[in-house]
């Protein structure tokens, strides 16, 4: 049976190596012929200060991505509120094709809206300042034309004061609202949406008349993905 992967939130870093080691098992186990596509919705990255930050990391992970199209497995990305600077270079290094922060697919005959999910915490207006701030025409360029040593420091910053305000413990990210989400659903007109974002893997049902919401796991300490056919969803996680 044909099969398309969701994965969101692995925030990897050179920190910690046992992620992208269980990202890469993951991929050997499951990227197989039959795999339509992987999309990964946001926070693949723990920190993207621009695609000339290279290094041995991220053009390993490039070309571990890169061989997935060799397979004839389609790779998809949408930004997250870490690594929404990815942009052009990175995604042709790694063979995949950036979409737009909101889209709807057709998923095996379902029409259904993939994002990071972010844009739906609007409990939490000092980030919804700063999202639409960052993910404005003039911020990102400003940015990525000042020194990479500035903007690792400016990430840097940031990171310590998100520290601060959330001791970065995933549960600590505020969880979508409801008024959101059926905005959501009501602007693309679909019924089926899936998300990653709020560390919270979960089906939520009928949030408009006959919808479902699937929300992705993180990896912080499992292997976390969503597997889609034409008989439907299911989630999955497995411990490093
Ligand atoms: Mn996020």
């Amino acid at each position: 049976m044909r099969q398309t992967y969701f994965i969101s939130d692995l925030h990897l870093s050179e920190n910690r190596l046992d992620i992208r080691q269980a990202f890469y098992a993951f991929l050997d186990e499951h990227m197989t012929t039959n795999v339509d596509a992987l999309y990964i919705l946001g926070d693949f990255f723990e920190v993207w200060v621009g695609d000339d930050n290279s290094n041995e990391f991220t053009s390993g992970i490039a070309a571990k991505l890169k061989s997935l199209s060799k397979k004839g497995i389609n790779v998809f990305f949408i930004h997250g509120n870490r690594d929404f600077l990815i942009g052009n270079d990175f995604a042709k290094s790694a063979a995949m094709t950036l979409l737009p922060e909101q889209v709807v697919i057709n998923l095996y005959g379902t029409q259904t809206v993939i994002l990071h999910g972010d844009e739906m915490c609007t409990q939490d207006l000092a980030y919804q300042a700063f999202r639409k701030k960052s993910r404005g025409w003039w911020w990102p360029r400003l940015m990525l034309a000042m020194p990479l040593w500035y903007r690792k420091r400016v990430a840097q910053k940031a990171r310590e004061k998100s520290k601060l305000s959330q001791m970065d413990k995933p549960l600590e990210i505020l969880d979508v609202t409801l008024e959101a989400v059926q905005d959501m659903f009501e602007r693309h007109q679909v019924k089926n949406m899936i998300h990653g974002h709020t560390h919270r893997p979960n089906t939520h049902f009928n949030e408009v008349e006959g919808s479902t919401r699937t929300v992705l796991g993180d990896w912080y300490s499992q292997s976390s993905y969503l597997i889609a056919t034409e008989q439907g969803l299911t989630l999955h996680a497995k411990p490093f």
